[in-house]
């Protein structure tokens, strides 16, 4: 950060805290219905359901360390039913729960944790291209998405020891077993492809050496995700594979219009105004789109051909902190020019502690009524 960036932010800073002791509290009312959660999300049968990532990195680390520890918990229920008998003597779930409700007291308590202290903390760490005192739709994407980044490697890290067999911080092909919900349905999506098979294996080891270390494994998991050109090429040929009905080893118009196009164009959606051009058909979209990844002209669309929309086909996390900017920029930014500044967070702090601040439903536990409404 520059000098002048450091002075306007102190600058900054020192002019909201000022704003803030000397406004009478017309939050606090508000707040007082509002409780802080962590959010329980872990889920054995479905891990890539796909869960927004707290905007605030001393959240996530409180959820992930409470999540780590369930996570141990279902995985030795799962592998060593022997060892969690319930009705062993010393048996006690009573110790983890008491964890929880002291992380979410401590999120309560405002005296330890200040929203507002933790937004004018935060701001000079999203708002850096430029930093100019302002947080874009763009700057804020990139922060969503490197803690969403985060989030991710920590769950690969943690299940690459299931795998890894021999715990020399690598897994070979021989070591990885594919996901209980491939093996167990023939039919599932994946099974017939070449998921989790030696092919995407090989892909995402991006130095060959037969082995995938954490940063290799955690793109096998999320290829989607990867820089690696050979993983991206491959999920580019797994996608021709799974879309190419007739077997010519690519993908024709109608297979591309009837499956690859709704994706495309839903994830485009909300960059587009309504302006549908309504004497269109839905096909002439779709055949621009088609010409235009049709390089060669041979009205065939081959794997290489797929790379520009393989994000778009497969939505990448990019996608999804891209999504919450947006809501949370139409949530916060009160003078509509597009972009927050600190202030405006300020204000509105619920929208980024929005994953887990919810208005309490059962009101019978807290003693706030509808008339702090
Ligand atoms: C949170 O911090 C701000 C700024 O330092 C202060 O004005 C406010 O009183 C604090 N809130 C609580 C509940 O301590
Ligand atoms: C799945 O495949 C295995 C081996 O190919 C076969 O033995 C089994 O019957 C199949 N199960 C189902 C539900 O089709
Ligand atoms: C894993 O291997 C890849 C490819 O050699 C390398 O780029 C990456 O830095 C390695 N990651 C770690 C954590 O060592
Ligand atoms: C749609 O976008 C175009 C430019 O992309 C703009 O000129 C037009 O005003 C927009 N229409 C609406 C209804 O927002
Ligand atoms: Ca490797
Ligand atoms: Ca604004």
């Amino acid at each position: 950060m520059g000098k002048v960036s450091a002075i306007v932010y102190i600058t900054v800073a020192l002019l909201v805290l000022f704003l803030i002791s000397h406004s009478p509290k017309k939050h606090s009312g508000h707040n007082r219905h509002r409780r802080l959660k962590l959010r329980s999300s872990f889920s054995f049968s479905n891990p890539t359901r796909h869960e927004p990532v707290p905007f605030d990195p001393l959240v996530a680390d409180i959820e992930r360390r409470r999540e780590d520890r369930q996570w141990e918990k279902q995985y030795l229920e799962h592998t060593h039913p022997e060892f969690t008998d319930d009705h062993a003597p010393g048996h006690e779930s009573k110790p983890e729960w008491e964890d929880f409700m002291n992380a979410e007291d401590y999120l309560n308590d405002e005296e330890k944790f200040n929203v507002t202290n933790r937004l004018v903390l935060l701001f000079p760490k999203i708002d850096v291209n430029p930093a100019d005192g302002f947080v874009t739709e763009n700057e804020l994407t990139n922060w969503n998405l490197e803690q969403a980044a985060k989030e991710v490697l920590h769950r690969s890290t943690r299940e690459m020891e299931t795998h890894d067999k021999n715990h020399d911080g690598f897994v070979s092909f021989a070591e990885y077993e594919p996901p209980s919900w491939v093996k167990n349905d023939n039919n599932s999506f994946g099974y017939d492809m070449g998921w989790w098979k030696e092919e995407h294996f090989n892909a995402a080891d991006a130095d060959g050496d037969g082995l995938l270390n954490v940063t290799e494994f955690n793109d096998f998991l999320h290829p989607a995700d990867s820089k690696n050109p050979k993983l991206l090429n491959w999920l580019c040929k797994e996608e021709v594979r799974e879309r190419d009905t007739d077997k010519d080893g690519k993908v024709n118009f109608e297979e591309f219009f009837h499956g690859l196009f709704d994706l495309v164009r839903n994830y485009d959606e909300e960059d587009h105004n309504s302006s549908h051009p309504s004497h269109d058909s839905l096909e002439s979209p779709a055949k621009w789109l088609f010409s235009q990844l049709d390089k060669d002209g041979d009205r065939l669309l081959s794997d290489e051909e797929l790379l520009p929309i393989i994000e778009k086909i497969h939505p990448s996390e990019r996608y999804y902190a891209k999504q919450q900017a947006d809501y949370i920029i139409t949530q916060a930014d009160s003078d509509k020019d597009g972009r927050l500044s600190l202030i405006e967070m300020i204000e509105n702090p619920y929208v980024f502690y929005g994953a887990i601040f919810s208005e309490d439903e059962d009101e019978d536990d807290y003693e706030y009524h509808d008339e702090f409404r």
